[in-house]
């Protein structure tokens, strides 16, 4: 049996005495490379699977076909929300598992792991669309069945997901280094299918403030802080105005990168939102899009009428619902120490302050003024 697990301590699968596994995708962020993770742990445990895609209520019909095309299984289309197919779907499990079954519910968070579970069975459960609301196993009776909720993550205890790499097969340095640097490259190539509309959108809208004399502010915490800060050095070497507030232990101390250090307070979200004017735009990064101070410093922002925008890998998260465009990377799978993520979103920062200078009309000369040191005369120290 597969010891793929789906928590984030290290818990093997096989603990789960699971005999079945219902796949859940988020239609309207489907994280297909993930999916298709969890559809593989579970054929590997040589158990039938059930793949529902949920919130079809947020898209066109065609993702759905789409998403079956590219996951190579038939995906039943639900929306918990408004129950649309969700009788079909609990008489597609009751037919797919057979009473005693232990089903786990599996898939990226917001999938709506927990809403399924608390849709069938009656319960009143906590549901969120923070990144990882339910972050244990729990168990569910339903129809002679055993319906079990898991969590978002998924992490594989042969090969560890915790870090960046999957270095499985590899025979030395040289074959890790290799695989390192691949692995990274990937992670930007697949966002160029993601990216690009919000992009492209980013770039218009953000231009047009900037040359009716807006500014942008960017934040983001932990390794995101380091993404916003890049940024922001960029803009500043291409005669861009850029502003960058982070929770600024982050770039001090990478403890913050492990414990998100300050993210839940509030009042940096108002200091952030303070420096934005109506005119200006505030750029938000965050990988896993549930950073809390930075959505909430988007949502002040939006509410003051400044453009907001979001660079992250997971658009249906409070960060993107605060962004009027969503830059959303496709760097994933990878465990919650992501490094890809993090290398998408540098080179979709790079690819913007270099895209909005060049639109500006950037000339070489101006841009090695900006680089160049600034002398002032100043006073003689000790002289009051
Ligand atoms: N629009 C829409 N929203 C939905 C639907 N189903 C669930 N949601 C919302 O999506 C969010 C995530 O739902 P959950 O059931 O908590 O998702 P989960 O997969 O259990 O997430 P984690 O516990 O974080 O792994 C919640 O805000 C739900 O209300 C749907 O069909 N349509
Ligand atoms: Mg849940």
């Amino acid at each position: 049996m597969s010891t793929r697990v789906m928590k984030k301590i290290v818990t093997p699968f096989e603990t789960l005495g699971v005999s079945g596994a219902v796949v859940m995708v988020n239609l309207y962020d489907p994280q297909l490379p993930t999916a298709a993770l969890f559809l593989e742990a579970v054929r590997g445990a040589g158990i039938p699977v059930l793949a529902l895609g949920n919130k079809l209520d947020l898209v066109s019909p065609d993702v759905v076909e789409r998403v079956r095309d590219e996951l190579g299984v038939d995906v039943e289309p639900i929306s918990l929300l408004t129950g649309e197919n969700v009788a079909r779907a609990a008489a597609a499990i009751e037919e797919r598992f057979p009473a005693g079954a232990r089903i786990a519910v599996l898939g990226v968070f917001n999938a709506g792991k927990t809403s399924l579970i608390a849709r069938l069975t009656g319960k009143e459960l906590r549901v969120g669309d923070l990144p990882g609301t339910t972050l244990e196993f729990e168990e569910h009776a339903w129809n002679g069945r055993t319906l079990i909720d898991s969590v978002g993550q998924l992490i594989d205890v042969n090969r560890p997901f915790m870090v960046g790499y999957d270095f499985t097969g590899c025979e030395g340095p040289e074959d890790m280094f290799e695989r390192a640097l691949r692995l990274e490259a990937e992670g930007i190539l697949s966002t160029l299918v993601t990216a690009r509309n919000g992009f492209v959108e980013a770039l218009a809208r953000i231009g047009e403030r900037i040359a009716a004399g807006g500014k942008i502010v960017t934040t983001g915490a932990g390794a995101s802080a380091l993404v916003a800060e890049e940024i922001a050095g960029q803009c500043y070497e291409t005669g861009v105005p850029c502003l960058c507030i982070t929770n600024s232990m982050a770039q001090a101390l990478p403890v913050s990168f492990a414990k998100g250090t300050a993210e839940e307070e509030g009042g940096l979200a108002r200091y952030i939102a303070d420096s934005v004017g109506p005119g200006d735009v505030l750029i938000g990064i965050s990988a896993s899009g549930g950073t809390g101070f930075v959505y909430e410093a988007l949502r002040l922002a939006r509410d003051k009428g400044a453009l907001t925008v979001a660079i992250t890998e997971n658009r249906d998260t409070p960060l993107g619902k605060n962004a009027d465009v969503v830059v959303k990377s496709n760097a994933k799978p990878e465990g919650p120490s992501s490094t890809r993520v993090q290398t998408a979103h540098l080179a979709l920062g790079h690819a913007l302050v270099c895209s909005l200078a060049a639109l500006r009309g950037l000339t070489a000369e101006e841009s090695i003024r900006y680089m160049l040191p600034e002398k002032i005369a100043t006073k003689k120290m000790g002289i009051k």
